[in-house]
């Protein structure tokens, strides 16, 4: 096989690329945990930033999510991104981040509630970025194939992870919601969701 994709099956970073990678043809999937021993050592030993998911092409090993995108967007001539949705992009991964890091920091034993001004600011940072997607999700449809795209595969990946995950309250983005209700059959989605 041409691609094997090393991350886990709760990681909305590799979630997103193996809904990319399903819709281009068949991949190997590697799950490992990282809070094991043996798979510590292991994504240690190839990947130096200690993060999934890493793209293995032959001996190439590509590192972070986006530059694999890159990569296979340029590989399967997908439609170049334009600035807007580079921006998109870029909004929904900094909120992803900022929510795995607030999970970490939970899971870790923090209160997330302490007042902490760094947690206070991450915790800000999420419904910016929600209020800013907002309007554009509102006129993402479902039934035409060009809506389902890297970023809205980015998208339902990380809504999808951060209510799996108690970071996220949807409660007041009604539009998200409906997104993932939306969504929830399109390519790739039910056959990466997250073991229960
Ligand atoms: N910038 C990276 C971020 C990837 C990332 O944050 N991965 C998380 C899992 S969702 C991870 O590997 N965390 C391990 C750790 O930091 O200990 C990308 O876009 O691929």
């Amino acid at each position: 096989m041409k691609y094997t994709l090393i991350g886990s099956f709760t990681s909305p970073y590799a979630r997103k690329m193996r809904i990319l990678l399903s819709t281009l043809g068949p991949f190997e999937f590697k799950s490992i945990n990282y809070l094991e021993q043996a798979d510590s050592n292991f994504l240690k030993s190839i990947n130096p930033i200690n993060q999934i998911p890493i793209l293995l092409v032959g001996d190439t090993k590509i590192f972070d999510s986006r530059v694999i995108y890159n990569y296979l967007a340029k590989t399967h001539q997908l439609k170049e991104l334009t600035l807007e949705e580079e921006n998109r992009l870029s909004a929904i991964d900094a909120a992803m981040n900022t929510s795995i890091n607030l999970f970490s920091l939970r899971r870790g034993g923090l209160d997330l509630n302490s007042g902490n001004t760094y947690v206070e600011r991450q915790k800000e940072r999420i419904p910016l970025i929600l209020n800013y997607l907002s309007p554009w999700v509102k006129t993402l449809n479902s039934k035409e194939p060009a809506h389902w795209n890297f970023v809205t595969m980015s998208l339902y990946s990380y809504l999808y992870w951060g209510e799996f995950r108690q970071i996220l309250d949807l409660s007041e983005f009604h539009e998200m919601r409906l997104f993932l209700e939306n969504f929830k059959d399109a390519p790739g989605v039910i056959e990466t969701t997250p073991p229960a």
